[in-house]
């Protein structure tokens, strides 16, 4: 099937001169475009970054070389880790006429992603598998890498940030959200559950389960992938949002909120795989934060999701109205799962 937009045509003709590209928009993202492009033989996934929610796109591809960089040499095995394709000016990325960046991966061969869990195997080998990255990751050498987008995961801030949408959003937006709307208010704790001083270490920060890639066929993990927001974060974060997206096997904008659970085995295989790669370089007060990062993690995509239905749906996409009221809906219902789940992840996680 070959249904790539000009755009994305033009786009690829900077990476590969062969001329032939075929592709199609594929990926379940809210962020950016992806597309699969098949050329000369070879597999692709072309990528354009949205600006208007990575601005500093210069300085996330140095993040993102520095990184691939750094697996390449601590992890050899190719399938392992992305691989950026240059363009045909040796540049690791091509900026538009409108000033959006598009780079190019090699397509990751045998592989599939999910957008929901079916099995604990399948948990385990994700959680093994974002556990493995951030402990592989713990000793890129210095500086830092820079912040893509400043203040991600400060749950405080995301919750002022709706406060303000809040006032701005008209009474029709107000009353079709009240219920969600009333729980983001009645708990304002949750955004700040964590404790304030866990220390920094590099994290992924968009550890949903969709970002993992897996063998085609089986449940094996091959490799980490969307790695726009690396930089550094609070690491018991990435096993939130790993926990948040995984839990429950429904869409994240199911609209049966019943169907909305923390699957106690799903949280016990994430747990183990999770800890496997990554308890080595946790201090307990990060591996006690584990406990509480899903619910935390959870409220503020509930918020964030809630916020941009009032502000008109401007950051994640949609394919129909109402649709990011109903993600938001569904992680405040995984918000209150896990604080019913709070002393079986404790046991899960080696601290009750
Ligand atoms: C976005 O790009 P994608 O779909 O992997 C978002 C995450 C959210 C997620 C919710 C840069 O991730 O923070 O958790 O949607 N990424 C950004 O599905 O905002
Ligand atoms: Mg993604």
């Amino acid at each position: 099937m070959n249904t790539l937009p000009a755009k994305a045509k033009t786009a690829f003709a900077r990476f590969d001169a062969s001329g032939e590209a075929s592709g199609t928009a594929i990926g379940s993202g809210h962020i950016n475009d992806t597309y699969g492009i098949r050329a000369a033989g070879r597999g692709f996934v072309l990528q354009r970054v949205n600006p208007a929610v990575f601005p500093y796109a210069q300085t996330q591809m140095e993040n993102i070389r520095r990184i691939l960089a750094h697996l390449e040499r601590v992890s050899p095995d190719p399938r392992s880790r992305l691989s950026l394709v240059e363009t045909t000016e040796g540049t690791p990325y091509w900026k538009d006429e409108e000033g959006a960046v598009w780079r190019c991966y090699r397509e990751m061969e045998d592989t599939q992603s999910v957008d929901a869990i079916e099995s604990p195997e399948r948990a385990y080998e994700a959680a093994r598998c974002f556990g493995r990255f951030q402990r592989l990751l713990g000793d890129l050498p210095e500086p830092p890498l820079s912040e893509t987008i400043p203040g991600f995961h400060d749950a405080a801030a995301r919750l002022r940030a709706f406060q303000t949408s809040f006032r701005n959003a008209g009474e029709a937006k107000r009353s079709l959200a009240a219920d969600a709307i009333a729980f983001a208010r009645e708990n304002t704790g949750l955004a700040e559950i964590l404790p304030a001083d866990l220390p920094l270490g590099v994290c992924h920060n968009d550890t949903k389960v969709n970002n993992v890639l897996f063998e085609s066929g089986d449940c094996r993990a091959v490799c980490v992938v969307d790695l726009d927001t690396v930089m550094p974060g609070r690491r018991p974060v990435d096993f939130g949002d790993l926990a948040r997206s995984a839990a429950s096997d429904a869409p994240e904008d199911c609209r049966e909120l019943e169907r909305i659970v923390a699957r106690p085995a799903i949280l016990e295989a994430l747990a183990s795989g999770y800890l496997e790669e990554a308890a080595s370089a946790l201090s307990w007060a990060e591996r006690e934060a584990l406990v509480d990062a899903p619910t935390e993690i959870a409220y503020e995509l509930g918020v964030r999701f809630l916020t941009d239905f009032l502000d008109g749906d401007v950051y994640f996409k949609i394919r129909r109205p109402g649709q990011n009221l109903d993600r938001a809906r569904v992680q405040f219902r995984l918000a209150e799962a896990f604080r019913r789940e709070r002393s079986l992840l404790a046991r899960f996680c080696g601290v009750s």
